[in-house]
């Protein structure tokens, strides 16, 4: 079983104290903390063998080089894909942004759609709506039930021979619902469609495999799995891979090349153009280990009896207003509203007591809009949370009705 108090210690931010009250950190959905273990192996790689990935033939490039592919390595395994599906990028945004600038050069035309569902993050919805705009092609909206889970009926009734894409999220960052995209990967398949999931909440809380679920495509971000920021992943099916258009253009992602022409080099370096971000792939190989050491049954057991506990305590306040699932359809995310009072107001008066959350519309505003609100106050947790963490925030969520509501 996890230990939560024992996994604080190896993150050095919790030795700090915020407005004199010890952190307590509830905005992971956002970005989560780091272990000691991840900045040690970002450490070493600037200190013992920093050079250039792919790009030298001295002893450090090597080592530099051999480090980052065994990154890719422990990132493949972690979802139970090849070495070769794995593309390194800067974040979920720029996984799912190569997806739609590819497939708009090379496969959307005029009358095609793409799949979405109403709770997409941003990154899901505007690189598709706005090639959309460009391309021709049209984005459909999969609605949602009234408790914040997915109408899957909508997805074999709105797909038909005009769709190419279905993009879904797999759990929703504001109201933590899980999607069966498993479901959906083989809808989309026994439809000739190509299916992406948008892994970002979940990869990181609960064992995800691409075998298992079938998905041609799975985005993932290193910094909201205990990772650097700034690295991020695409898994892609190979064969999906190698008939793709390359996104970014430039050094490292040729064959060769002519005044002419350019003859492309395989996947994944043909999605991977410039110099890589070395730090980024071997900190998140250093998260991936640390995870695979908690194991990700554990993590997720945590969660969700983190998520039953919040859930109880959180109902108990007659002034808040929550959205989303129950907790056994959800990952351990809580948005929510107290009556009367601004979710900003609510954020700035829990910073005092020391809590970190995230208020405003989570980077889902149609979302919200169909919610019929503008903002949120949203709590949400991770290995290093413990129930001691819920009961600081019931308390706090107490005075700050009582001092502003
Ligand atoms: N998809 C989902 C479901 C997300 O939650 C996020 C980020 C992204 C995509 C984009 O990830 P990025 O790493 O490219 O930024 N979600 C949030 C959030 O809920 N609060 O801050 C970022």
């Amino acid at each position: 079983m996890l230990d939560a108090k024992k996994i604080r210690e190896d993150f050095p931010i919790f030795k700090r104290k915020i407005n004199g009250k010890p952190l307590v950190y509830l905005n992971s959905a956002a970005t989560t903390q780091k272990p000691r273990q991840v900045i040690d192996a970002i450490l070493g790689f600037y200190s013992d063998y920093h050079g250039t990935v792919h790009r030298g033939p001295d002893q450090l490039a090597h080592e530099a080089t051999s480090a980052f592919e065994q990154s890719r390595k422990k990132v493949a395994m972690f979802v139970n894909a090849k070495e070769d599906e794995i593309v390194f990028t800067k974040n979920t945004s720029e996984s799912l942004n190569l997806l739609a600038y590819s497939f708009s050069k090379s496969k959307l035309k005029q009358g095609d759609e793409v799949l979405v569902s109403e709770m997409e993050h941003h990154s899901n919805l505007v690189p598709w709506q706005q090639l959309a705009l460009l391309y021709g092609f049209k984005l459909k909206f999969i609605p949602i039930n009234s408790d914040g889970t997915l109408k899957m009926e909508s997805v074999t009734e709105m797909i038909s021979k005009k769709t190419k894409i279905v993009s879904i999220t797999q759990a929703s960052n504001v109201l933590g619902t899980v999607n069966d995209v498993k479901k959906i990967a083989k809808i989309a398949r026994e439809n000739g469609c190509i299916s992406v999931v948008d892994g970002a909440q979940s990869v990181p809380h609960f064992k995800v495999d691409v075998k298992d679920l079938g998905c041609d495509f799975l985005a993932f971000s290193g910094h909201k799995m205990l990772g650097p920021t700034g690295i991020g992943v695409l898994f892609g099916r190979k064969e999906m891979l190698e008939g793709m258009e390359p996104f970014l253009y430039g050094g490292d992602m040729i064959a060769e090349v002519t005044f002419e022409k350019t003859v492309f080099a395989e996947p994944p370096s043909k999605f991977e153009a410039g110099t890589p971000n070395g730090e980024g792939a071997i900190g998140l190989g250093a998260a991936v280990d640390y995870l695979n050491k908690i194991g990700m049954d554990d993590v997720h057991r945590h969660e969700q009896e983190i998520s039953k506990y919040a859930f109880e305590q959180l109902s108990q306040l007659d002034f808040l207003k929550m959205y989303g699932p129950l907790p056994e359809k959800k990952t351990a995310v809580f948005a929510f509203n107290v009556e009367k009072i601004h979710p900003h107001d609510v954020g700035s008066i829990l910073d005092q007591f020391g809590i970190a959350i995230r208020t405003g519309h989570h980077c889902a505003q149609p979302l919200m809009r169909k919610m019929g609100i503008s903002g949120s106050v949203r709590a949400s947790f991770y290995v290093y949370n413990s129930k001691e963490d819920v009961d600081v925030l019931v308390e706090a969520l107490k005075k700050t009705k009582s001092m502003l509501g």
